[in-house]
Protein backbone atom coordinates (compact mmCIF):
# COMPACT_ATOMS: atom_id res chain seq x y z
CA UNK A 1 0.00 0.00 0.00
CA UNK A 2 1.15 3.81 -1.09
CA UNK A 3 -0.08 6.74 0.86
CA UNK A 4 1.18 10.45 0.38
CA UNK A 5 -0.03 13.87 1.67
CA UNK A 6 -1.14 16.61 -0.39
CA UNK A 7 1.57 18.93 -2.02
CA UNK A 8 1.49 22.17 -4.15
CA UNK A 9 -0.04 22.32 -7.78
CA UNK A 10 -1.09 19.79 -10.31
CA UNK A 11 1.64 18.60 -12.32
CA UNK A 12 -0.48 17.20 -14.55
CA UNK A 13 -1.35 13.61 -16.18
CA UNK A 14 1.89 13.70 -18.90
CA UNK A 15 2.67 10.67 -19.44
CA UNK A 16 0.01 8.85 -19.99
CA UNK A 17 -0.49 7.31 -23.07
CA UNK A 18 -4.10 6.95 -23.48
CA UNK A 19 -6.98 8.40 -21.71
CA UNK A 20 -7.73 6.42 -18.89
CA UNK A 21 -10.77 5.23 -17.40
CA UNK A 22 -11.33 5.11 -13.89
CA UNK A 23 -14.84 4.33 -12.36
CA UNK A 24 -15.43 6.63 -8.65
CA UNK A 25 -17.38 4.71 -6.86
CA UNK A 26 -19.56 6.56 -4.65
CA UNK A 27 -23.43 7.07 -3.34
CA UNK A 28 -22.47 10.46 -3.04
CA UNK A 29 -23.41 12.95 -5.94
CA UNK A 30 -21.84 16.10 -4.56
CA UNK A 31 -18.65 14.19 -4.33
CA UNK A 32 -18.34 12.85 -7.78
CA UNK A 33 -19.71 16.69 -9.16
CA UNK A 34 -16.21 18.21 -7.57
CA UNK A 35 -13.97 14.99 -8.06
CA UNK A 36 -15.26 14.73 -11.94
CA UNK A 37 -14.89 18.42 -13.21
CA UNK A 38 -11.13 18.58 -11.39
CA UNK A 39 -10.24 15.42 -13.55
CA UNK A 40 -12.02 16.47 -16.29
CA UNK A 41 -9.56 19.25 -16.45
CA UNK A 42 -6.61 17.17 -16.74
CA UNK A 43 -8.65 14.89 -19.51
CA UNK A 44 -9.58 12.40 -17.02
CA UNK A 45 -12.99 10.79 -17.41
CA UNK A 46 -15.08 9.36 -14.21
CA UNK A 47 -17.51 6.57 -14.81
CA UNK A 48 -19.97 7.13 -11.90
CA UNK A 49 -20.34 3.87 -10.39
CA UNK A 50 -23.70 5.05 -7.97
CA UNK A 51 -23.45 1.87 -4.82
CA UNK A 52 -22.89 1.29 -1.62
CA UNK A 53 -19.64 -0.98 -0.73
CA UNK A 54 -18.62 -2.27 3.20
CA UNK A 55 -17.07 0.55 5.04
CA UNK A 56 -15.37 -0.94 8.32
CA UNK A 57 -15.48 1.07 11.14
CA UNK A 58 -11.47 1.97 12.09
CA UNK A 59 -10.02 4.94 13.67
CA UNK A 60 -9.02 6.39 10.60
CA UNK A 61 -9.78 6.88 7.10
CA UNK A 62 -7.10 5.18 5.55
CA UNK A 63 -7.67 2.42 7.60
CA UNK A 64 -11.25 2.12 6.51
CA UNK A 65 -10.16 2.64 2.68
CA UNK A 66 -8.18 -0.59 1.80
CA UNK A 67 -10.41 -3.25 2.08
CA UNK A 68 -13.31 -1.24 0.53
CA UNK A 69 -10.97 -1.54 -2.37
CA UNK A 70 -10.21 -4.67 -2.13
CA UNK A 71 -13.62 -5.81 -2.18
CA UNK A 72 -14.86 -3.29 -5.20
CA UNK A 73 -12.12 -4.87 -7.05
CA UNK A 74 -13.13 -8.64 -7.41
CA UNK A 75 -16.49 -7.33 -7.75
CA UNK A 76 -15.68 -5.08 -10.68
CA UNK A 77 -12.03 -6.35 -11.90
CA UNK A 78 -11.07 -2.25 -13.34
CA UNK A 79 -9.87 0.53 -11.88
CA UNK A 80 -11.77 1.83 -9.44
CA UNK A 81 -11.40 4.92 -7.00
CA UNK A 82 -13.01 5.44 -3.86
CA UNK A 83 -13.15 8.63 -1.49
CA UNK A 84 -13.92 8.47 1.99
CA UNK A 85 -14.28 11.73 3.78
CA UNK A 86 -14.99 13.02 7.39
CA UNK A 87 -15.08 16.17 9.40
CA UNK A 88 -12.88 16.51 12.57
CA UNK A 89 -14.22 19.33 15.21
CA UNK A 90 -10.66 20.05 17.45
CA UNK A 91 -13.17 20.95 21.07
CA UNK A 92 -15.08 17.47 20.14
CA UNK A 93 -11.89 15.58 20.13
CA UNK A 94 -11.83 14.46 16.48
CA UNK A 95 -15.97 13.87 16.36
CA UNK A 96 -17.73 12.80 14.36
CA UNK A 97 -14.49 11.94 12.44
CA UNK A 98 -14.83 8.60 10.92
CA UNK A 99 -18.28 8.79 12.03
CA UNK A 100 -19.28 11.85 9.94
CA UNK A 101 -21.37 9.83 7.79
CA UNK A 102 -23.62 8.13 10.40
CA UNK A 103 -23.82 11.83 12.37
CA UNK A 104 -24.98 13.63 9.33
CA UNK A 105 -27.78 11.09 8.23
CA UNK A 106 -28.88 10.93 11.95
CA UNK A 107 -28.29 14.31 13.25
CA UNK A 108 -26.70 16.12 10.33
CA UNK A 109 -25.45 20.28 10.69
CA UNK A 110 -27.91 21.32 13.24
CA UNK A 111 -26.52 18.21 15.59
CA UNK A 112 -22.63 19.14 14.79
CA UNK A 113 -24.10 22.94 15.29
CA UNK A 114 -26.24 22.20 18.81
CA UNK A 115 -23.16 19.64 20.41
CA UNK A 116 -20.89 23.50 20.10
CA UNK A 117 -23.31 25.66 21.60
CA UNK A 118 -21.62 27.80 23.85
CA UNK A 119 -18.03 26.32 22.49
CA UNK A 120 -15.50 29.55 21.62
CA UNK A 121 -13.06 26.97 20.00
CA UNK A 122 -14.21 26.46 16.88
CA UNK A 123 -11.76 24.79 15.01
CA UNK A 124 -12.23 22.12 12.85
CA UNK A 125 -10.44 20.05 8.93
CA UNK A 126 -11.86 18.20 6.37
CA UNK A 127 -9.91 15.01 5.39
CA UNK A 128 -9.97 13.51 2.04
CA UNK A 129 -8.70 9.92 1.34
CA UNK A 130 -9.00 8.86 -1.95
CA UNK A 131 -7.77 5.66 -2.99
CA UNK A 132 -7.30 4.22 -6.09
CA UNK A 133 -6.62 0.13 -7.00
CA UNK A 134 -6.55 -1.53 -10.76
CA UNK A 135 -6.13 -5.40 -11.63
CA UNK A 136 -2.99 -6.76 -10.52
CA UNK A 137 -1.45 -3.47 -9.03
CA UNK A 138 -1.24 -2.34 -5.37
CA UNK A 139 -3.24 0.48 -3.72
CA UNK A 140 -2.77 3.97 -3.43
CA UNK A 141 -4.06 6.66 -1.13
CA UNK A 142 -3.88 10.29 -1.67
CA UNK A 143 -4.96 12.59 1.33
CA UNK A 144 -6.06 15.94 1.79
CA UNK A 145 -7.01 18.14 4.55
CA UNK A 146 -8.34 21.73 4.85
CA UNK A 147 -8.62 23.40 8.05
CA UNK A 148 -11.13 26.08 9.22
CA UNK A 149 -13.62 26.90 11.68
CA UNK A 150 -17.42 25.72 12.54
CA UNK A 151 -19.79 28.48 11.85
CA UNK A 152 -21.93 29.71 14.68
CA UNK A 153 -25.16 29.20 12.20
CA UNK A 154 -26.07 27.67 8.46
CA UNK A 155 -24.75 29.45 5.75
CA UNK A 156 -25.29 28.85 2.24
CA UNK A 157 -27.17 26.22 -0.33
CA UNK A 158 -24.42 24.76 -2.48
CA UNK A 159 -22.03 22.08 -2.20
CA UNK A 160 -23.55 19.33 0.07
CA UNK A 161 -22.88 17.65 3.53
CA UNK A 162 -21.10 19.77 6.24
CA UNK A 163 -20.62 22.87 3.88
CA UNK A 164 -23.24 25.04 5.32
CA UNK A 165 -21.79 25.16 8.74
CA UNK A 166 -17.88 25.07 7.76
CA UNK A 167 -15.91 27.99 7.36
CA UNK A 168 -12.25 27.46 5.31
CA UNK A 169 -9.38 29.10 6.91
CA UNK A 170 -9.16 32.42 5.40
CA UNK A 171 -12.60 33.04 4.39
CA UNK A 172 -15.45 34.39 5.90
CA UNK A 173 -17.87 32.37 3.70
CA UNK A 174 -18.77 28.73 4.05
CA UNK A 175 -18.03 25.78 1.76
CA UNK A 176 -21.98 26.31 1.11
CA UNK A 177 -21.60 29.93 0.34
CA UNK A 178 -19.19 29.81 -2.86
CA UNK A 179 -19.01 27.62 -5.90
CA UNK A 180 -17.86 24.16 -6.55
CA UNK A 181 -15.16 25.78 -8.68
CA UNK A 182 -14.18 28.23 -5.92
CA UNK A 183 -13.84 25.49 -3.72
CA UNK A 184 -12.42 22.61 -5.37
CA UNK A 185 -9.16 25.36 -5.28
CA UNK A 186 -8.02 24.57 -1.22
CA UNK A 187 -10.34 22.28 -0.39
CA UNK A 188 -9.33 18.88 1.27
CA UNK A 189 -10.60 17.02 -1.68
CA UNK A 190 -9.17 19.16 -3.98
CA UNK A 191 -5.53 18.90 -2.43
CA UNK A 192 -6.05 14.93 -2.80
CA UNK A 193 -6.77 15.19 -6.14
CA UNK A 194 -3.64 16.89 -6.61
CA UNK A 195 -1.66 14.23 -5.26
CA UNK A 196 -3.75 11.57 -7.14
CA UNK A 197 -3.62 13.36 -10.94
CA UNK A 198 0.40 13.58 -10.04
CA UNK A 199 0.67 9.80 -9.15
CA UNK A 200 -1.45 8.57 -11.65
CA UNK A 201 0.41 8.19 -14.75
CA UNK A 202 2.67 5.73 -12.65
CA UNK A 203 -0.42 3.95 -11.18
CA UNK A 204 -1.65 2.89 -14.68
CA UNK A 205 1.78 2.30 -16.08
P1 LIG B 1 -19.83 7.23 -0.12
O1 LIG B 1 -19.23 6.49 1.05
O2 LIG B 1 -20.82 6.45 -0.89
O3 LIG B 1 -18.76 7.85 -1.01
P2 LIG B 1 -20.78 9.12 1.92
O4 LIG B 1 -21.56 10.40 1.81
O5 LIG B 1 -21.29 8.09 2.89
O6 LIG B 1 -20.67 8.50 0.45
P3 LIG B 1 -18.35 9.25 3.52
O7 LIG B 1 -18.51 7.84 4.03
O8 LIG B 1 -16.98 9.68 3.09
O9 LIG B 1 -19.30 9.50 2.26
O10 LIG B 1 -18.95 10.20 4.62
C1 LIG B 1 -18.48 11.46 4.87
C2 LIG B 1 -19.55 12.37 5.42
O11 LIG B 1 -18.99 13.67 5.45
C3 LIG B 1 -20.80 12.45 4.55
O12 LIG B 1 -21.93 12.74 5.32
C4 LIG B 1 -20.50 13.63 3.63
O13 LIG B 1 -21.67 14.29 3.21
C5 LIG B 1 -19.64 14.51 4.51
N1 LIG B 1 -18.62 15.18 3.69
C6 LIG B 1 -17.59 14.60 3.04
N2 LIG B 1 -16.92 15.50 2.32
C7 LIG B 1 -17.55 16.67 2.53
C8 LIG B 1 -17.36 17.97 2.02
O14 LIG B 1 -16.40 18.25 1.16
N3 LIG B 1 -18.21 18.92 2.42
C9 LIG B 1 -19.19 18.64 3.27
N4 LIG B 1 -19.46 17.45 3.78
C10 LIG B 1 -18.65 16.46 3.41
Amino acid sequence: MEWLNSGEGFSGIAGCQSTPKISFVTTNVGKFKEISALMRERGVQLEHLRTPYPEIQAESLEITIIPGLQWLLEKYEKPLMIDDSGLFVESLKGFPGVYSSYVFKTVGCDGILNLMRGISDRRARFECCIGFIAPGKDPFIAKGVSKGTIALARAGTSGFGYDPIFIPEGSDKTYAQIEVNEKNKTSHRGRAVEVFLRELPRLLR
